[in-house]
């Protein structure tokens, strides 16, 4: 489990209550600091935080207009950037000589690999060089990812001195950046030091890297400090982010001695490597949507097409584009990194649409869809989604919104069956949004606002969340368009569906959380 997810619920359950006063605010920071010591965060720093957020956010001083819940996540945002702004370390994409060093299993040599391939990437041609003699197979392991992501690589079979084989390199490979990995090794371990040393020296590499992984929690800044005081250090890669829950005490012990975090690993793939940004990292960490940092990461993979604006239509035109950024950025991104793996994971034809789904779904409300989809049973959605697609929904097939009848009753049948079958995984506004994505030409999505709008309209009876209420919504739908009621945009391309549902949603979703806001 990632240290996030208490965070995140910390979060959610400040975002979801009515009021918001002392208590509830005392009670945030309670969950706040339990979340940080599960975290392995230092006790003394939870403290620390947990009374400057009191301070900061007491209710006194949320300015008016503003939301409570909002101004109070900000503090929390703002005192956690603050401890980590000074960790982040701009790598310089140049020629150079780079050295791993660190404990027994941190992953020195998965991130020496990854390491090659992100300066390759950046157009710079990489070495890596296996100065590990004493893991039994270790040349053999680099040598294989070396050849994995095409970089050159070198080292000296059954050569037991690493300061020979350093020499060797430096000597042979002029043009490339070499990354040399070497022996697992503590920095209380006298002997070995003594040979790390030696290495360095030789090597006198422009970075020095201890790589941590993110499991030792705390512990990190011990072994960061003896390393730097017995080889010098010039940052830290902190590992396996992606699967501990200890990576939050392990990245603020790691600031607050004042080392660099210079990257961070979040999977096993060679890929997953991250130059440390503290903005990006407390977004996701948060659960708050970094659209700023998706639309660059889009632009970069939609080259040569440029997405001006980052929306629904959008979104689902990249599709194909974001494939290659990974689906699990994505939803990280957009504050959403619970979404279960599986999802994610599943076959990449087949998922295309349910990536839409849920891809929509993630964009159109954080707190409840993250909620929603960290306890969905995915397999039975799936099952679900196939079975509507032979029956109910293949009826629909060729129909469109303005010709279906909806006073024949096979029709509404078939609508209410589809929004029951789904309402059961996403709830009613759920519901019609996933039967738009599957039938964009045929259903109307609603929310709340709108069914209240609806629901008084003096033209139609009752209107509610059940399936006859939604029908009811459909034949309203159908008539005020029929009428010529809508004054529908001639947005290039737009559909009628998406005309109505971009109307409704201007006039009654966005302009009823503007009124909140002021009253
Ligand atoms: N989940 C996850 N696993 C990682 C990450 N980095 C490395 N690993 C895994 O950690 C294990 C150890 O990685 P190595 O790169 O062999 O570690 P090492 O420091 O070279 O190990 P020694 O040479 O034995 O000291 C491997 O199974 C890697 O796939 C990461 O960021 N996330
Ligand atoms: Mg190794």
């Amino acid at each position: 489990m990632d240290f996030g997810i208490e965070l995140r619920r910390a979060i959610m359950k400040l975002r979801g209550a009515k009021v918001v006063d002392k208590k509830t605010l005392d009670e945030f920071i309670k969950d706040f600091q339990k979340a940080l010591l599960s975290g392995d965060v230092e006790t003394s720093l939870v403290y620390e935080l947990g009374k400057k957020i009191k301070e900061k956010a007491s209710i006194e001083k949320i300015p008016k207009n503003v939301d409570e819940r909002e101004f109070i996540i900000k503090v929390v945002y703002d005192e956690l950037y603050s401890i980590l702004k000074n960790a982040e370390y701009q790598p310089e994409i140049r020629k150079k000589k780079i050295l791993l060093v660190g404990l027994y299993g941190s992953g020195k040599t998965t991130t020496a690999a990854k390491l090659a391939k992100y300066y390759q990437d950046r157009g710079i041609g990489a070495c890596l060089v296996c100065c590990d003699t004493s893991r039994p197979a270790a040349f053999e392991q680099l040598l294989q990812l070396s050849k994995k992501i095409n970089v050159e690589f070198f080292g000296i079979e059954n050569e037991k001195d690493s300061s020979k084989i350093a020499e060797e390199a430096i000597k042979k490979i002029t043009k490339k950046i070499l990354i040399f990995d070497s022996s697992g090794r503590s920095a209380f371990e006298k002997e070995l030091i003594e040979e790390l040393i030696k290495l360095k020296n030789i090597i006198q590499p422009d970075e020095t890297f201890l790589v941590l992984s993110a499991d030792i929690g705390q512990i990190a800044s011990k072994q960061a400090q003896e390393f730097n005081k017995n080889i010098g250090i010039d940052g830290v890669i902190i590992t396996k982010m992606d699967g501990s829950a200890k990576g939050g005490g392990a990245l603020s012990a790691i600031a607050r001695t004042g080392a660099k975090i210079a990257f961070i690993g979040t999977g096993e793939a060679i890929n997953e490597l991250e130059v440390f940004d503290a903005n990006a990292y407390l977004s996701r960490l948060l659960g708050i949507p970094n659209i700023q940092l998706l639309v660059e990461k889009v632009k970069e993979q939609a080259q040569p097409k440029e997405i001006e604006e980052l929306n629904f239509d959008t979104f689902l035109e990249s599709l194909k584009t974001m494939k290659n950024l990974g689906l699990m950025k994505i939803f990280s991104m957009l504050g959403n990194p619970d979404i279960p793996r599986e999802f994610v994971d599943l076959g990449e034809e087949k998922m295309k649409k349910y990536e839409a789904i849920i891809l929509f779904l993630s964009t159109w409300d954080f707190a409840y869809f993250r909620y929603i989809l960290t306890n969905f049973d995915i397999e039975n959605f799936k099952k679900t989604i196939e079975k509507l697609e032979k029956e109910q929904l293949a009826f629909f097939n060729g129909k469109t919104f303005e010709n279906i009848d909806l006073e024949d009753n096979v029709v509404t049948e078939n609508i209410k069956e589809i929004y029951i079958a789904l309402c059961h995984f996403v709830k009613h506004v759920g519901a019609t949004k996933v039967m738009y994505l599957l039938k964009p030409e045929v259903f109307i999505m609603w929310d709340t606002k709108i069914i209240n709008h609806y629901r008084t309209y003096k033209t139609v009876g009752k209107i509610d969340k059940s399936p006859e209420g939604y029908v009811n919504f459909m034949k309203l739908m159908q008539k005020l368009y029929k009428n010529g009621e809508f004054p529908l945009s001639n947005k290039e391309n737009e559909s009628i569906t998406r005309a109505i549902d971009r109307y409704n949603f201007e006039k009654y979703t966005v302009s009823s959380n503007k009124k909140n806001k002021k009253d």
